[in-house]
């Protein structure tokens, strides 16, 4: 069951530039950064509200690392601007497979590595009304160490 917004995701052609953007103009602070290879970004995810229990809403500004990549060949088609959205779950597995058998295409066989250790998975644009989603489950959070 899809249960809440987990980021939206806004690609950029300068990472450093627009988190200051959305530092000086909002306020929001970076929560975590990484580069993710296999997907071709480097991101930056603001935490705008939720509790630790993982149930936060992000906004995942991204900047890609090649043209050839989802995020470079969107930019250079589009501009910057919002790239896709995500919605979180528990069970993205689950979720893909029932979604796949009403037809629509999802992009992976499996899920693979998404921000933060999360597992994500894409449903083609083309099958949902011109919107890029992502279903994303979040990496377990750890128990604080006693
Ligand atoms: C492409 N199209 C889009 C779109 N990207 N429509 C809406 N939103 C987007 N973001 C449209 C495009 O205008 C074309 O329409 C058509 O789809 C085919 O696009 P294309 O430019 O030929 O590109 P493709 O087919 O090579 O690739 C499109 C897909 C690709 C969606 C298959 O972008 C993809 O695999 N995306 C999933 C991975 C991804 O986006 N990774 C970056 C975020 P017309 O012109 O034919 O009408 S990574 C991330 O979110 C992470 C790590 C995370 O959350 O943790
Ligand atoms: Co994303």
């Amino acid at each position: 069951m899809l249960t809440r917004i987990d980021h939206i995701g806004i690609a950029c052609f300068d990472l450093d530039a627009t988190v200051e953007f959305y530092r000086a103009t909002y306020g929001f602070e970076v929560h975590h950064s990484e580069v993710n290879e296999e997907q071709g970004v480097r991101e930056a995810m603001l935490r705008i509200n939720g509790t630790s229990d993982g149930g936060a809403s992000y906004l995942q500004l991204l900047e890609p690392t090649r043209e050839d990549s989802a995020v470079g060949k969107w930019l250079a088609k589009n501009g910057e601007g919002v790239h896709h959205i995500a919605f979180g779950t528990a069970d993205v597995d689950g979720d893909a497979a029932d979604i796949r058998e009403k037809g629509v295409r999802v992009l992976y066989d499996e899920p693979r590595t998404g921000s933060m250790g999360s597992r994500i998975t894409f449903l083609h644009p083309k099958d949902c009304h011109g919107v890029l989603t992502e279903l994303v489950t979040s990496a377990p959070v750890e128990s604080p160490e006693h």
